[in-house]
């Protein structure tokens, strides 16, 4: 399941997709004039980019199985369902429909805002996440906890305090506000680029991530989440989110 696609990926964009699916989806995207539902989907299921054991033992092949091909699979048909109804979005990406949600059909605002938040936020969380991820974190995002929490244990206890105490379902992220670390959390696929933020990294602590091998304890998949984090990934998000 090693993929080579980081772009693809990355930018989740309509015109991305189309360069890797060809051209004929834009064709007759350009020449649909009606709000016909084209019956095109433009959003797709991106690889993962490891097999769905290589997490183990801190995150089982089944969940990985399951939050792959069901949660995640099922965002993006909704997502597709909720676009094909206003054509004229299908070729947005997936960051431009969540950054201006208000501006979408009213409509689809709720099926964009749970399943478009869904596919970003699943998205970027199998990239973060690595066989070979793990330990201190590493670079530019290494210095800067370090100055702005004190240590990385610090910063460590914080985060997963904050995903501990989430209630329900949601997500808990490392964004950057003013240039400056800040730990937030969002409720169910809301993403922080809905607020203007750029998530870093950000960890599901909807139970589908975890509970069937950790059942109620959350903590516990949040304090082994750590061995499999991608710092080299993380570091290409914190220089991303400098500039956003
Ligand atoms: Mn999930």
């Amino acid at each position: 399941m090693i993929t080579t696609r980081r772009n693809f990926l990355y930018l989740l964009g309509a015109g991305t997709i189309v360069a890797f699916f060809g051209t004929s989806t834009r064709s007759s995207l350009a020449t649909s004039v009606t709000t016909t539902p084209t019956g095109v989907d433009v959003f797709k299921l991106p690889r993962l980019p490891y097999d769905y054991n290589a997490l183990e033992p801190h995150i089982d092949a089944t969940t990985m199985k399951f939050h792959h091909d069901k949660h995640h699979a099922a965002y993006i048909k909704n997502l597709n369902a909720a676009v094909n109804k206003h054509p004229e979005f299908q070729t947005k990406t997936v960051e431009e429909l969540l950054i201006s949600l208000d501006k979408l059909p009213k409509d689809i605002q709720t099926a964009v805002r749970n399943n478009g938040g869904g596919h970003l936020n699943h998205s970027m969380f199998w990239q973060i996440m690595s066989p070979k991820g793990g330990g201190k974190p590493t670079g530019a995002i290494a210095s800067t906890i370090k100055t702005q929490f004190g240590s990385f244990d610090t910063f460590k206890s914080q985060f997963n305090e904050a995903g501990t105490k989430l209630f329900g379902s949601g997500w808990v992220w490392l964004v950057t506000r003013n240039g400056k670390l800040e730990i937030i959390t969002t409720n169910n696929q809301d993403t922080p680029i809905s607020q203007g933020l750029y998530p870093i990294m950000g960890n599901d602590v909807w139970e589908h991530a975890y509970y069937l091998n950790y059942q109620n304890r959350r903590a516990d998949y949040l304090s082994a989440w750590w061995n499999v984090i991608n710092w080299t990934e993380v570091n290409h998000r914190f220089d991303k989110a400098l500039k956003y």
